[in-house]
């Protein structure tokens, strides 16, 4: 029997089969976990429904999350169709491509708010609606990066709003700890995905990535899916408010000892 059998969970966030939504939802499917997500307007529709379809979701609706109006939409379908929510994963980031450039000192305002919102506030803003739906027991989870807490090469507004989005986690894992709500985020190593397509010189990062981490290599989709299944699961019941690192050791290391 899997770890998950019996609990239905949310997973926002899909874009394509390379996302890592989507390496979370292959880990829960086959660990028994009746599946939600939402799509991100009509051109992902076409992508989403077809992932979703091969997992039997029972839920999948429209929702930008910087829209109030669709977030309460949507939770309203879940509970309409769920009653209740155990767990709930949070994959979705998003900055301007300039503002990924530029030197950080340059960020306008705009790209500035924008980015908190979409990579940060939502997170808050889901987790509050997603509360009311859960009993003692549930978990919510988000997804980071090393840029947080260092100073990653044109990362930029994107580290701010991580940096806003783990200690957001941590005020969650303490306002719904009394519910017995857990909240934890984990913070994956470089992975090609879309959102990573747009970026230059992502090779170069992911080389750097592998060689100085413990493993000397990249971690995978589905590495970061099986730990995301086991946060959101009842074996990480002890576990919340905590940043978890699964990045083939890059995190605790000092860089590629090879290089001079
Ligand atoms: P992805 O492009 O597959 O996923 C990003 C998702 O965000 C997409 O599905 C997109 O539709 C969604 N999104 C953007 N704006 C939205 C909005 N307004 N409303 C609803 N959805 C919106 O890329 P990914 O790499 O799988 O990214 C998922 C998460 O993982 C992000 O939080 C990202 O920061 C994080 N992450 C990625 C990496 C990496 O190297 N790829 C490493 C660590 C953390
Ligand atoms: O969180 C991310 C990427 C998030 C992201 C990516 C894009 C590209 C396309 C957010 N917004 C956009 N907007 C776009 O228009 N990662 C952790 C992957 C990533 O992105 C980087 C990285 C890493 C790692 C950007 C610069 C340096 C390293």
């Amino acid at each position: 029997m899997g770890v998950l059998e019996g609990k239905k969970g949310l997973i926002l966030g899909i874009a394509n089969n390379k996302s890592i939504a989507w390496g979370v939802t292959k880990s829960c499917h086959r660990e028994g976990a009746e599946l939600g997500f939402n799509y991100l307007g009509d051109a992902l529709e076409k992508r989403v429904r077809p992932l979703a379809e091969s997992v039997n979701a029972t839920l999948v609706e429209p929702l930008d999350v910087s829209d109030d109006a669709q977030l309460d939409a949507f939770f309203a379908a879940v509970e309409a169709k769920w009653g209740q929510l155990d767990f709930m994963v949070h994959s979705i980031a998003y900055a301007d491509k300039n503002a990924l450039k530029q030197p950080f000192s340059q960020t306008s305002r705009q790209a500035f708010q924008q980015a908190l919102d979409i990579s940060a506030y939502s997170f808050v803003a889901c987790a509050q609606r997603a509360a009311r739906i859960m009993s003692p027991g549930g978990a919510m989870l988000t997804m980071t990066y090393l840029g947080a807490v260092r100073s990653v090469p044109n990362y930029n507004v994107m580290g701010v709003a991580k940096a806003a989005l783990e200690a957001s986690t941590r005020y969650l894992a303490y306002d719904l700890g009394e519910h017995g709500i857990r909240v934890n985020a984990l913070s994956a190593g470089p992975i090609r995905t879309l959102a990573a397509s747009g970026i230059g010189d992502f090779r170069t990062l992911m080389t750097k990535a592998a060689r100085g981490s413990f493993l000397k290599r990249n971690v995978t989709q589905d590495e970061v899916g099986n730990a995301a299944c086991y946060l959101v699961s009842d074996w990480a019941s002890g576990v919340t408010g905590e940043v978890h690192y699964v990045d083939t050791g890059f995190n605790v290391g000092v860089g590629d000892p090879g290089e001079s």
